[in-house]
């Protein structure tokens, strides 16, 4: 058998690595030409432990070639981003181009499977259409399919592997020939459904996760008027049994769930309330982290302060900044006319104007030290090396050491704990 990867980001790339770590023949296509070059030539454009090594073997190996147009295969992986657009409705415009690309390469009997989360119905009012144009018979001669990526950054090929999949089929034939080929190296359950259920499946994973943080969120701005410390009380809720509580932070962030459920609130309109009204909330937690942050400062009498953000990326230990909220707790900070200087130590380059490349350039002329993000290596700092211009720390991910911040002489503050 032989696949055709349409797409090759984060997604689409360990996708295709892992077919060809597994003997299958993999042509990789992108659109950008950076991105081909540095896959023929070993080199990473994104980070992701264990990718360096498998991309190596699928390439000397001779199972992985990439170029920027497709070519015939057996099989068409779709891997291609969704957005949204400005106003929050979905961007379908690069699955459609993507699906309409492999047009002229498709023959009889090919599959073609979409990858990418997309809103409830894209398959059937998005791709057919464009595969139609093959003048094959869909569903006889050409079998298309939905099976979603469920993979969380930084332990993907663990949970390429381990993941159960939820494969949803335009018929039966094309499920059971998706979850045939995925067989290659899937131990979790394939789970078989139609395509527009594997489609809501997968948006309402990141939506009900988006909705609980937004819970999580309300909870510890409440918590603050209470003196109680939320991330206390989210674990001993979370020790019941039916209860899983998730975490408060300075905002969501990643091309997921910070815009899958929009593709439910454009579909639900007035019935998707609570969905809604989460994406809000979760939006709001940037301008409040910012407010925070100078509330802190005005009560310590600090004026003129300069911030020192650290992470940029939108979670810990990846080296992603989509969709960071940080990038906006830094526009909302520079607003309310403070100085930023950032540091994240998994940001490579320069991907933002106020970025140093040390933590110790951030901090030495910092009022006030904001964690963002929960990095390990941040969470293992040598407190008692950090120079800073005045001592005062405020954590919004609950992942540093309170005592030994103390202990060094820092004034500590919490995301979702007034006592200070
Ligand atoms: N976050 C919180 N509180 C929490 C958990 C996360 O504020 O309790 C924030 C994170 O800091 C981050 C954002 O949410 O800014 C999103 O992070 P995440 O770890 O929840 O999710 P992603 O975007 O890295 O990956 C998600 C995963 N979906 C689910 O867990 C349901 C992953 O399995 C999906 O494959 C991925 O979206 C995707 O591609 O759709």
């Amino acid at each position: 058998k032989s696949i055709c990867v349409v797409g090759l980001g984060y997604i689409g790339l360990p996708t295709a690595v892992m077919f060809a770590n597994h003997g299958v023949k993999v042509h990789g296509v992108d659109v950008n030409p950076a991105a081909v070059k540095s896959i023929q030539e070993k080199q990473l454009h994104i980070e992701e432990t264990g990718l360096q090594e498998r991309l190596n073997k699928a390439v000397d190996e001779g199972f992985l070639t990439a170029s920027t147009t497709p070519q015939e295969a057996d099989i068409f992986i779709i891997a291609v981003p969704s957005p949204i657009n400005p106003d929050n409705t979905a961007n379908l415009e690069y699955v459609r181009q993507a699906t309409a690309s492999i047009v002229p390469y498709v023959k009889p009997g090919n599959l073609v499977i979409l990858e990418s989360t997309v809103p409830p119905k894209t398959v059937e009012h998005i791709m057919l259409p464009e595969l139609v144009k093959t003048g094959l018979e869909i569903g006889e001669e050409l079998f298309v399919a939905h099976s979603p990526e469920r993979v969380i950054p930084g332990r993907v090929f663990e949970e390429l592997v381990n993941n159960d999949r939820i494969v949803g089929g335009i018929n039966k034939k094309s499920a059971e020939l998706t979850k045939e080929l995925y067989e290659t190296f899937v131990q979790g359950t394939i789970h078989l459904t139609d395509a527009t259920t594997a489609e809501l499946v997968k948006v309402m994973e990141n939506t009900y996760r988006d909705v609980n943080i937004a819970f999580a969120n309300e909870l510890a701005k409440l918590a603050e008027k209470l003196d109680v410390n939320i991330w206390e009380a989210i674990k001993f809720a979370n020790y019941h049994p039916r209860v899983n509580v998730h975490f408060p932070g300075p905002g969501v962030g990643g091309h997921c769930i910070a815009v899958d459920p929009w593709f439910l609130v454009e579909l639900g309109g007035e019935t998707a309330q609570i969905i809604h009204l989460s994406r809000n909330t979760n939006d709001s937690m940037p301008s409040y982290t910012a407010q925070k942050t100078q509330s802190i400062l005005n009560k310590a009498g600090i004026a003129g302060a300069t911030v020192a953000v650290l992470g940029l990326a939108f979670k810990g230990n990846i080296d992603d900044m989509r969709e960071s909220p940080s990038t906006i707790v830094i526009d909302e900070l520079q607003k309310l006319g403070l100085n930023v200087v950032s540091f994240d130590p998994h940001i490579k380059e320069n991907k933002h104007p106020t970025q140093t490349q040390n933590l110790e350039e951030a901090t030495k002329n910092a009022d006030i030290l904001l964690f963002l993000t929960d990095h390990n290596e941040f969470k293992t700092i040598d407190v008692t090396s950090i120079q800073a211009k005045n001592k005062i720390v405020f954590d919004t991910k609950n992942c540093l050491d309170r005592g030994a911040w103390e202990a060094a002489g820092f004034e500590f503050h919490l995301l979702g704990d007034a006592k200070n």
